[in-house]
């Protein structure tokens, strides 16, 4: 047994140079676990409240290091369950979502190293728990952003002084392509060709996808469609396409999705309109439906990782995929829930990763563990997202 001795939250910077928080926690058996924690830039409007890293900070090292300081790093559930205890809100608006993810991974983490196990058996263990499944870990399918557009692409924006972005007019905030991690890095590495010989200015969006001066969502479309060409490849089983529109920042109607999903051959749709439209997605999953070919309709700022939110959804018939999305449920077993639901009503689960990251990778064996379809961890080139698809590939390995 390993027991918790010291748990320390520090702040450190995420991949766009914000602060975000992470956490050390020593047992008295002698390991040492860490774990950081991401956060997003199109943020939903029922995401957990983070609070300032600082003051995640304070909370962990003064509120919540007492509380679970002497408990077993086994019980998961239970430090979870302390942790929302103590921030006695709906929202972990006291002690911030930043505040309790950092300790809840960082736990899961400590205690892969006391049973001895790498991180996605250990969590495919609680996973088992949780879901009551005996489901064996599984390799995600990567969804890798090519072009962004939206908050992660969007008109030049300064920020604390420092110009940040590329500009350009896209509505839809990720164009993706879904397969293997090679098929990605040579798609990427050809649009970028284009790019250059279409004299078409670009800069790299927060992913390490272009931000590149388009002016319509379909010039982006048709840019991927020729790298996929030029490849000598074609869109089918092993390589597909995907859009985030994150309809929060995009507005669009029925019609405009279903011309885009159609005539460019696109399998998944993620957040098609906003987290408030409850019956444009249901409309939607209709008419997709009555289109005989697959779709995935995903929702991300739509259900926030929250299991009240995904019981609505699969009462209203709105989606069949869901973003799992460790910061926005604040807790490790929650996110597990979630999972569990998702998996009951034979949603497609995309553990994701945020715009804004860390070089940790717990949501690669969190993808294998939960064996979830797809994993979302950006374009496959900066070190922060590619550390999570690599992972993957030693993962491969070791299955
Ligand atoms: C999304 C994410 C990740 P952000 O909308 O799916 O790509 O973006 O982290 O900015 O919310
Ligand atoms: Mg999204």
């Amino acid at each position: 047994m390993s027991v918790i001795k010291e748990v320390e939250g520090r702040k450190i910077l995420d991949s766009r140079g914000k602060e975000t928080v992470e956490v050390r926690i020593k047992t008295d058996d002698g390991l040492v676990a860490i774990d950081s924690v991401p956060s997003g830039t199109s943020t939903g409007g029922h995401e957990d409240i983070l609070v300032e890293p600082g003051l995640a900070c304070k909370n962990i090292n003064e509120i919540i290091a007492p509380q679970i300081i002497g408990q077993d790093v086994l019980l998961q559930n239970v430090i979870d369950q302390k942790m929302l205890e103590i921030d006695g809100t709906p929202n972990k608006a006291r002690l911030g979502a930043n505040a309790t993810l950092g300790v809840s991974l960082a736990t899961a983490r400590a205690g892969a190293l006391s049973a001895k196990m790498p991180l996605f058996w250990y969590l495919n263990r609680l996973f088992r728990k949780v879901s009551g499944v005996e489901i064996e870990p599984a390799l995600p399918i990567p969804i890798m952003v090519m072009i962004c557009g939206g908050k992660h692409g969007g008109p030049p924006r300064v920020d604390e002084g420092k110009h940040v972005e590329a500009g350009n007019n896209l509505c839809i905030q990720e164009f993706s392509v879904i397969g293997d991690l090679q098929t990605g890095k040579n798609i990427w590495h050809e649009i970028e060709k284009i790019l250059k010989q279409r004299k078409i200015k670009y800069n790299l969006g927060l992913e390490g996808a272009f931000s590149a001066q388009l002016q319509y969502d379909e010039d982006a479309l048709e840019i991927i469609d020729t790298a996929i060409k030029n490849l000598g490849l074609m869109l089918n089983q092993n390589i597909r396409l995907g859009l985030d529109i994150a309809g929060n920042n995009c507005q669009m109607t029925n019609e405009n999705v279903i011309n885009l999903w159609r005539n460019y051959n696109i399998y998944s749709l993620e957040d098609p309109f906003s987290e408030r439209d409850w019956e444009k997605f249901g409309q939607l999953k209709i008419e997709l439906s009555q289109a005989n070919r697959d779709y995935l309709i995903i929702g991300d700022d739509l259900f926030a990782t929250h299991k009240t939110l995904l019981q609505k959804g699969i009462n209203d018939l709105v989606a069949n995929g869901i973003i799992i999305k460790v910061n926005q449920a604040g807790t490790l077993s929650e996110a597990l829930e979630v999972v569990s639901l998702a998996k009951k009503a034979n949603y497609k689960c995309v553990v994701s990763h945020r715009s804004g990251e860390t070089t940790d990778t717990f949501i690669a064996d969190l993808a294998v563990g939960v064996a979830a379809e797809f994993i979302k961890s950006g374009a496959p080139i900066p070190k922060e997202r590619l550390l999570k698809y690599n992972r993957l590939e030693e993962i491969k390995g070791e299955l």
